[in-house]
């Protein structure tokens, strides 16, 4: 007889035929809120990096044992509560490492460079008119990371191939090459592009606001493939709208998939569906990581990604 498995989250289709094929899926991902008479007994949850596994679901869920995410961040699950019950909880790590820090550098460059608008000047016969507008170097120029773990270091290692300088923050100094800065305001003004390789969750919650947008300064680009909750978005639009910022470009957004209203209409903005990872090869790496997650608990073995304790 197949396990059951509550999956709460929209899945790739690689993902899902082999997960239906190996287990009774009990799909709850259209109201997770309203879960079926059927779901109550389920020992496995199923989420992905943007799930919302709040303590009101866990209390629900009462021979709930784990809680298996596709994705690296977790800061959707409610750690504590799972603790609390002792239900696991895992994630897939260093598989989608590369993807997202090359995605990081594509924002960088497609909004330094201004490559979105460049393919509408051509298509729109703007060229005709004139040449297209003078856009921003990258190479050589100085990058600030915040969040400097594996992807945050995969980004460093990218950016040293540009010759860009690099520096970043975090809770502590690394025996890195890189400058450390205590704070993400003394950070923010001593760089040209700003990068966000931080998860979300409180601690991390408006990091980037007021303040620190007005220490990037109006020459400064803004770069997010962490968790749309780390920046103020009101506070990122206004300070785009008034020039206060120069740019920026975003993979992560604090309601996705709503984008802050006032964040569509700027043309300095370069705008992504959270597709860092989302490359055919990183999410079967995902998926596979995912099911073996999976399988090990219902095999009574090791995890394999448990999340650190
Ligand atoms: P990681 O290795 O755990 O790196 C996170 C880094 O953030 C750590 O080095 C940590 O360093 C630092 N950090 C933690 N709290 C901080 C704070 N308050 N201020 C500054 N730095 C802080 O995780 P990862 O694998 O690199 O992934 C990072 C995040 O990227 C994920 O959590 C996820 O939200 C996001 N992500 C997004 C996508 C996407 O599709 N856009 C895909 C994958 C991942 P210290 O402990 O030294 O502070
Ligand atoms: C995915 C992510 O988009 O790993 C993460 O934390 O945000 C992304 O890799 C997501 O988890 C899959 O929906």
């Amino acid at each position: 007889m197949k396990s059951h498995v509550l999956k709460i989250a929209r899945l790739p289709e690689l993902l899902n035929e082999r997960l239906y094929a190996q287990y009774e899926v009990i799909d709850a991902t259209e109201n997770p809120a309203d879960l079926p008479a059927s779901a109550l007994g389920v020992r496995a949850l199923l989420a992905n990096g943007e799930s919302r596994v709040s303590r009101e679901l866990i209390e629900k869920l009462p021979e709930l044992e784990i809680i298996v995410v596709f994705g690296v961040g977790y800061d959707g699950v409610d750690v504590q509560a799972a603790r609390e019950r002792g239900i696991r909880v895992t994630h897939t790590p260093d598989v989608l490492t590369d993807d997202v820090a090359d995605f990081a550098m594509a924002l960088l460059l497609g909004i330094g460079r201004r490559t979105a608008d460049a393919d509408r000047f051509v298509r729109t016969g703007a060229w005709s008119d004139g040449p297209f507008p003078f856009t921003r170097k990258v190479s050589g120029a100085r990058l600030g990371i915040i969040g400097l773990g594996r992807i945050g270091k995969a980004i460093a290692r990218r950016a040293a191939g540009f010759d860009m300088r690099i520096a970043y923050t975090g809770r502590k100094p690394q025996d890195v090459p890189y400058d450390f800065f205590a704070s993400v305001v003394e950070l923010a003004a001593a760089v040209d592009f700003l990068v966000i390789a931080v998860g979300g969750g409180e601690q991390t919650l408006h990091l980037v606001d007021t303040e620190v947008l007005d220490a990037l300064g109006p020459q400064g680009i803004l770069i997010n493939v962490g968790r749309g909750s780390v920046i103020n978005e009101g506070a990122l639009a206004a300070a785009l709208r008034d020039k206060r910022i120069y740019a920026a470009g975003l993979d992560v957004f604090e309601n996705e998939p709503q984008v802050h209203p006032d964040l569509l209409g700027l043309d300095n903005v370069l705008l992504a569906p959270h597709m860092a990872s989302a490359t055919q090869d990183t999410r079967q790496a995902m998926a596979d990581l995912t099911l073996s997650n999976l399988a090990a608990y219902f095999a009574g073995e090791a995890l394999p990604t448990p999340i650190p304790v």
